[in-house]
């Protein structure tokens, strides 16, 4: 892969932002950065008295090409922001000045670091992962390597291996078992005590690390005799497809098809419901082929799912808790349905920019904060004063009653969604068994709201660091010409929202257009797109 290591320029390395997800570019151009990334979490890690930091090797959805890098603190958190720019810093200086630059971030004095690395399933992740060794090697910290994780395993791990959350026995820290027993503990509060007509998913694993994850929640599914309930069939695993191409939840949410190998024909029986994980198995979105269409579940309708079933939990937990604040966090991606769907059944709506660190921290605010972004990352967020009631009520001996169901539904929700991060594997056993103690369809919740049709494509230009979004970027500030063109385009349509971002993850600007018709928000898409391409440099072909 890419330039032998004694080619590298060491002088010159490529200049990149920690972006929406950490560093991210094609995998040729990140020889450096492995290793810097390597070397500044060793950093971070005596800077917090030598607790275990994570690094993980991925590109999550971007294409096979790529690859990337993310950095997760002790608690299993994603890199605290104040660090970012150190980790540009010393990513991006010529080597005569590394040792000064590492000097200038060093804070920290434990006598001892220690670093915890993962991978997706690229094949140049293996030889990256090595480089993030050498790096923390080079500064004196202790190296566990996790191999081939999806990106929440990873926190897990680090989570846990610092004494953060209990740990189950079993492997990568009692991971998988950890999720079965949460699943198994929400199952047991349901008054159907049967199996259910339609427990088989057929998970899309992206061509990735998902299909490892998936395989370990099924064997422990069968071990426990929960197969009749959730009946887990994994298909894109590794060598199937390509990973993210075609298949996968990037693919499903963006292009809104089937993914590859699973149209209606190939999956050979109706009514299958289907979910798509991304490369990482970070984002999980549903699918299902209804009477006419292809349909989509996605991120917005599983935190109205998640946030509807919590609501009714805590209201029916009151006389036991009291009345927690419960809130759902969108971005601008979300649809405009959605919203109102939430705010009609008196449930809180916040905005976030996009970016799971910047949601992520926004439902910090609520005891219960329920984030997702319509592309399937999304999590659960229960505060640790509430975990701990309920966690305290759920073990003394049960009178029943209401109430007292309620705060064993709620504590299980609050062992199973992952605290640290979007989780596909923890979500999808989250939104199973809320279907299941609902005796819920997938076309019942799809049918939840009408979504208003949406659109979005991408375009590459020159140089996307020119437009300069304002701070929600729902808005550009520059160019302003280019803003005032999308302003008057999607005035034209009824119900027209339109807006362009430069993209964190890949070298795009991504378009995003929703209104009243398919056709309208089609046209209201690709119409912005050549406003893009026009007033801002586009590369390539015209659109
Ligand atoms: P960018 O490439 O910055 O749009 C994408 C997603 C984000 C987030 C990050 C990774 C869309 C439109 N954007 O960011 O929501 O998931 O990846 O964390 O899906
Ligand atoms: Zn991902």
């Amino acid at each position: 892969m890419g330039p032998a290591l004694s080619k590298i320029d060491r002088e010159h390395p490529p200049q990149l932002a920690y972006g929406t997800a950490g560093f991210r570019c094609d995998a040729t151009q990140l020889v450096i950065a492995m290793e810097r990334v390597g070397m500044l979490a060793a950093l971070r890690s005596r800077d917090r008295d030598g607790l275990k930091i994570g690094v993980m090797v991925t590109a999550s959805h971007n294409p096979h090409r790529d690859n990337g890098v993310k950095i997760v603190d002790p608690t299993g958190a994603m890199l605290a922001q104040a660090w970012e720019s150190k980790a540009e810093k010393v990513a991006c200086c010529p080597e005569s000045q590394l040792l000064e630059t590492l000097a200038s971030v060093a804070e920290g004095e434990a006598a001892s670091a220690s670093v915890v690395i993962g991978r997706d399933t690229r094949a140049h992740s293996r030889a990256l992962s090595q480089r993030v060794r050498a790096g923390a090697e080079a500064l004196g910290a202790r190296v566990e390597d996790v191999g081939v994780v999806t990106t929440p395993q990873l926190h897990h791990c680090v989570r846990a291996a610092n004494g953060f959350s209990p740990v189950v026995k079993g492997p990568l820290y009692g991971y998988a078992d950890a999720l079965v027993d949460a699943f198994e503990a929400l199952l047991k509060t349901s008054p159907h005590k049967t199996g259910r007509p339609d427990s088989t998913v057929v998970v899309d694993c992206a061509g990735g690390v998902g299909a490892f994850g998936i395989h370990q929640l099924r064997r422990r599914l069968e071990e426990r005799g929960l197969a009749s309930v959730l009946s887990l069939r994994a298909a894109n695993i590794v060598r199937e497809a390509p990973l993210n191409h075609q298949c996968g939840a990037e693919h499903v949410q963006k292009q809104r098809l089937p993914p590859k190998n699973l149209s209606r024909r190939d999956l050979g029986a109706p009514n299958l419901r289907g979910c798509s994980v991304d490369g990482d198995a970070d984002r999980l979105v549903y699918w299902f082929h209804g009477l006419s269409n292809f349909e989509i579940v996605d991120g917005d309708k599983i935190a109205s799912l998640l946030a509807v079933f919590i609501a009714r939990e805590l209201a029916a937990a009151q006389p036991l808790i009291g009345t927690p604040s419960l809130g759902v966090v969108q971005t601008a991606y979300a649809n405009g349905a959605a919203a109102a769907f939430l705010r009609e059944r008196r449930v809180e709506v916040a905005f976030a920019k996009t970016g799971v660190k910047y949601v992520h921290h926004a439902a910090e605010a609520f005891d219960v904060g329920v984030y997702f972004e319509a592309n399937g990352h999304g999590t659960v967020l229960v505060k640790e004063a509430l975990r701990a009631r309920l966690a305290q009520l759920d073990s003394e001996p049960g009178t029943g009653g209401r109430a007292r169901l309620a705060v064993s539904r709620l504590h299980a929700v609050a062992r199973l969604a992952n605290q640290s991060v979007g989780d596909a594997l923890a979500d999808l056993l989250l939104v199973e068994a809320v279907l299941c103690l609902q005796q819920k369809s997938i076309a019942a919740w799809g049918a939840l709201y009408d979504e208003l049709p949406s659109r979005q494509l991408k375009q590459r230009v020159a140089s996307r660091a020119l437009l300069e979004p304002n701070a929600t970027e729902t808005r550009l500030v520059a160019p302003a010409a280019l803003q005032a063109k999308i302003d008057a385009l999607a005035a034209s349509h009824k119900s027209g929202r339109a807006f362009v971002r430069p993209s964190g993850t890949e070298d795009v600007v991504r378009v995003y257009a929703e209104a009243a018709t398919r056709r309208d928000a089609d046209a209201l898409a690709l119409e912005v797109r050549r406003a893009v391409f026009d007033l801002a440099g586009g590369l390539g072909e015209r659109p």
